[in-house]
């Protein structure tokens, strides 16, 4: 007869580090499976949190679920978003230094969310002030609205950032929210002008038409309907079930008031957005030399009228004449610099409202939220940069966790054995090398103005990579391979699989100097949190665990490695000086001075205190923890002695 079941085999184990010591990818998955299926989203590889897209609302996220985290010690409760939060923000104030949590995974993921999730603990769980509590209003209220600018419904997902976001919190001395900037990188503004079939444009666009005052419509020109706009309507997809764009409307409008935006800011922004609308309907015929003619000026005129009214001063003058082909080119050219630099504005306004004036020393937690790795059927330039961008962000993930960890061990002399790992630096460099690399090669290709092409460009790419082990083309494949490529597309081996980019655009594109800036994303970064998606599509929104597309990510992310790594070694390391310097009234020895050199100190504080010798590893400068209870035990014991110590000085100062 079979025994009832256990806890741990119904919801399998919250940790990884304390799954059997050689757990496979199978035992692996299956622990998250079984959590998944009671509920539980989150699990933990040490201090890395791995969640689930469970694609349902979750009741977890509540106020009452906030104050149970609050203060609490990492490992003493279920895994949960809100435990690294509070970790993060805990650390922060005792250490007194910055920190910063990284989220990562593939688009659809519940990046964006987990982000959100963070921030709201921070704005509703911290302590307050009534002076501050319209900073943490304006903090929350910029996500919609950032939401409404920088996002729109992909085929991966239905609220996907297209631009990556760095956020600051600044939390005064007291740990109060006293102040938030944001950093917006690479805006996908090719996606003004054009978007893939079952995709929108950004989803502004159509709140503004759906849900906009029938006074403002006219005031903008504008029709309350989504097809007649050549910009809304290339994906067909203008209504998606899952957003109901006339109440986002609401939400935005009611948003930019919070956030300091006036009503003249609120016209003029609305204004630049209707004219994007407008200048997408202007239309060209060419005349009898073949030149383009505008086959309306109407339009023209709202766009010119709406822009000037705006904080936009343009001059238009046709110095030479231009073909259809041309004059629709530079059309889009001017709505993409429009709504870029119209979105730069709004992250700067936001930032103004969100400034913490105050010159007192701040700490902050960080949070990046960039969008995730995607692959679709075509994959253009924007591709590219969104997978660079991951890689760069694995390759983040991979210094801070395999590589430093297993390089600080071996620096302090514990005895180590080392774990293999994919690293993606290969890729990388293959993207980022000076001369060699793609980007390299492409702008080299953009400074020769007339005699560059797309094809010139995938040729030099030939010839510099064509024995780099994750770079294919056509030409340098194998036969087998040869048959999935077709002529004008490379293929790059990324660290999440492969991806087939079509060179088609990438010059014209790359001459943007928006994009530029992704080569500067460079960050310190203490917390880590995975996100993985859990079904192919996003309309798919089953409660179902997709083990094929989980065990993909399990896979690519490198989690066995972390796994390994995380479980061998240990949980907390300290400066012996300073480890000593906070335990010392822990044992007599070491109370009230130590006079001897403070490894040694240390050796007997925690003989003193039963450490057995497997729990602790003395290093050259460092002494090792392997599990966070021992220090928590030790924690907990220096609370209370600091509470007898401060009894004893007031009974001293009384008797005197
Ligand atoms: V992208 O790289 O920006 O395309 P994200 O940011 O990783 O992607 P996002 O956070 O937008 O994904 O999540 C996608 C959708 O999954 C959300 O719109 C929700 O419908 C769903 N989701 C994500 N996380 C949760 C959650 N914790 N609870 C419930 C969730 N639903
Ligand atoms: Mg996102």
């Amino acid at each position: 007869m079979e025994g009832a079941l256990t806890a741990r085999d119904r919801v399998g184990i919250q940790d990884f580090v304390l799954l059997d010591a050689h757990t496979s990818e199978t035992a692996f998955l299956d622990n998250l499976k079984k959590r998944f299926s009671e509920n539980l989203i989150y699990t933990y590889i040490g201090t890395l949190l791995v969640s689930v897209n469970p694609y349902k609302e979750l009741d977890i996220y509540s106020k009452k679920q906030m104050d149970i985290y609050m203060g609490v010690n990492f490992f003493e409760l279920p895994p949960h978003i809100f435990a690294l939060a509070d970790n993060a923000y805990h650390t922060m104030l005792a250490e007194a230094n910055n920190h910063f949590i990284l989220i990562s995974g593939e688009s659809g993921a519940g990046k964006t969310e987990a982000s959100k999730k963070i921030l709201q603990y921070y704005a509703v769980s911290c302590p307050s002030t009534t002076l501050l509590d319209n900073v943490r209003d304006r903090m929350l209220l910029s996500n919609p609205v950032l939401e409404a600018f920088g996002n729109s419904k992909t085929l991966k997902n239905d609220n996907s950032s297209r631009f990556g976001k760095y956020m600051d919190i600044q939390f005064d001395i007291q740990g109060d929210a006293v102040g938030g900037h944001i950093l917006g990188y690479l805006l996908e503004k090719s996606r003004v002008v054009h978007q893939n079939h079952g995709e929108r444009n950004f989803h502004i666009f159509y709140q503004l038409v759906k849900g906009g005052e029938e006074d403002l419509l006219h005031q903008l020109g504008l029709e309350s309907n989504c097809q007649h706009y050549s910009y809304l309507v290339q994906g067909e997809c203008a209504n998606v079930a899952s957003i109901n764009d006339k109440n986002d409307w609401k939400t935005v409008r009611n948003a930019l008031s919070v956030i300091d935006f006036d009503e003249r800011d609120i016209q003029d922004l609305l204004g630049v957005i209707a004219s994007v609308l407008h200048l997408g309907n202007v239309q060209f015929e060419p005349d009898s030399k073949g030149y383009a003619t505008l086959n309306n000026s109407a339009e023209l005129l709202w766009v010119s009228t709406l822009l000037m009214c705006a904080f936009f001063f343009i001059n238009i003058q046709v110095l030479s004449p231009f073909t259809v082909d041309h004059a629709i080119y530079a059309r889009d050219a001017l709505a993409k610099a429009i709504y870029g630099r119209t979105f730069t504005w709004l992250v700067n306004k936001i930032n103004d409202s969100m400034e913490n004036k105050d010159s007192s020393r701040k700490t902050v937690i960080g949070l990046l939220d960039i969008y995730g790795f995607e692959v679709f059927y075509v994959n253009s330039f924007e591709q590219f940069c969104i997978n660079y961008c991951n890689e760069k962000l694995q390759q983040l993930f991979i210094q801070l966790t395999l590589k430093s960890e297993q390089e600080e061990y071996e620096a302090e002399n514990i005895g180590w054995e080392p774990v293999q790992f994919f690293n993606n630096k290969i890729i990388c460099d293959l993207v980022e090398e000076k001369h060699r690399g793609i980007i390299s090669v492409l702008d080299e290709e953009c400074l020769r103005p007339g005699e560059a092409t797309d094809l010139t460009f995938l040729e030099r790419l030939e010839e510099k990579l064509d024995s780099h082990p994750h770079f294919v083309t056509h030409k340098l494949a194998d036969k087998k391979t040869r048959k999935t490529l077709e002529r004008g597309n490379f293929r790059l081996l990324h660290y999440a699989g492969e991806v087939t980019y079509c060179v088609v655009g990438f010059l014209s594109k790359n001459n943007d100097l928006l994009y530029r800036n992704i080569k500067d994303v460079s960050l310190q970064v203490s917390t880590h949190l995975v996100a993985l998606p859990n079904c192919k599509t996003a309309t798919c929104q089953l409660w179902q665990f997709d083990d094929v597309l989980v065990r993909h990510q399990v896979k690519y992310l490198g989690l066995m490695e972390h796994l390994r790594v995380r479980r061998a070694g240990f949980a907390y390391r300290c400066r012996y000086d300073v480890f000593l310097q906070r335990y010392k009234p822990l044992c007599p020895a070491t109370w009230p001075y130590w006079r001897g050199v403070a490894a040694e100190g240390v050796e007997v504080l925690v003989q003193h205190l039963g450490y057995l010798p497997d729990e602790y590893k003395m290093g050259r400068t460092k002494i090792f923890i392997r599990h966070p209870r021992t220090l928590f035990a030790t924690e907990d014991a220096f609370e209370v002695c600091k509470h007898d110590l401060g009894k004893d000085r007031k009974t001293k100062i009384n008797q005197e």
